[in-house]
């Protein structure tokens, strides 16, 4: 039974693998950047092969990142400051059209990071949400205010009828796994700003670099 549990998503695991993101000088640490995005898959993917095609490319994009871990050059991606330094120092990045590197580390974090904004974008909504609110909503609201200006309209179509499949509020607080829909709320508030602080360290990064338009 203890193995199930383990199974079971939590929002516990997206805290505890988002807290070890930050390194002890605040580096984003790629490794549990990853795993933190891979728990939110997990999660993801018990809501039904509707969001199949959003899991998909998320999982491509973190394969990319395990290959970069595991290559020759491994060890220059151990944070994502380590990276951004390595790939530009080298020239190991398409800065004006999709070319030789489209598989760079560099890009690769940058649509992660832009998903990471909605994440937090919804999460403070739920947090903050009544009984009555609809998920749908919370969630193309918060859509529409991050990774949405980044999409086609092909896909931003997509994406927005496949919210109206997630599950009502009550349902999404269960799976959460955590309790009272009060505990809920109580964990939101400690991951929200956590999860806040891993963008922000990353987006100022990224600003500084010049790389929050790469291609
Ligand atoms: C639960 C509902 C999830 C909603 C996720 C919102 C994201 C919608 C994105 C839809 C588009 C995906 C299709 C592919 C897009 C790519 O073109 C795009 C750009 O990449 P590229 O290589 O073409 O330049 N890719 C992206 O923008 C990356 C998208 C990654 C989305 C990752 C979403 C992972 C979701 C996690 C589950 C969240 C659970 C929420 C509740 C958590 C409770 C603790």
């Amino acid at each position: 039974a203890d193995f199930e549990v383990d199974e079971k998503f939590s929002l516990k695991e997206v805290l505890i693998t988002f807290q070890s993101c930050l390194s002890d000088n605040e580096e984003v640490l790629v490794d549990s950047y990853v795993a933190g995005w891979r728990v939110l898959v997990r999660f993801m993917n018990s809501l039904g092969t509707i969001f199949s095609f959003i899991s998909k490319d998320a999982v491509n994009k973190m394969q990319i990142m395990v290959n970069h871990r595991n290559g020759e050059n491994g060890d220059k991606y151990l944070t994502i400051q380590s990276m951004v330094q390595y790939e530009l120092n080298n020239n190991l990045v398409d800065l004006k059209k999709r070319g030789d590197y489209s598989e760079s580390g560099c890009r690769t974090i940058l649509r992660l990071q832009r998903a990471l904004l909605w994440l937090k974008l919804f999460l403070e909504k739920l947090r903050t949400s009544s009984e009555d609110d609809k998920t749908s909503i919370m969630c193309t609201e918060a859509y529409n205010d991050s990774l949405a200006q980044h999409h086609s309209w092909v896909i931003r179509k997509a994406a927005t009828m496949a919210f109206y499949a997630l599950p009502a509020r009550a349902t999404f607080f269960e799976v959460m796994n955590v309790g009272t829909q009060e505990q809920v709320v109580s964990m939101l508030e400690e991951a929200v700003p956590l999860i806040s602080k891993v963008h922000e360290i990353t987006e100022n990064l990224y600003s500084q670099s010049n790389l929050l338009e790469l291609p």
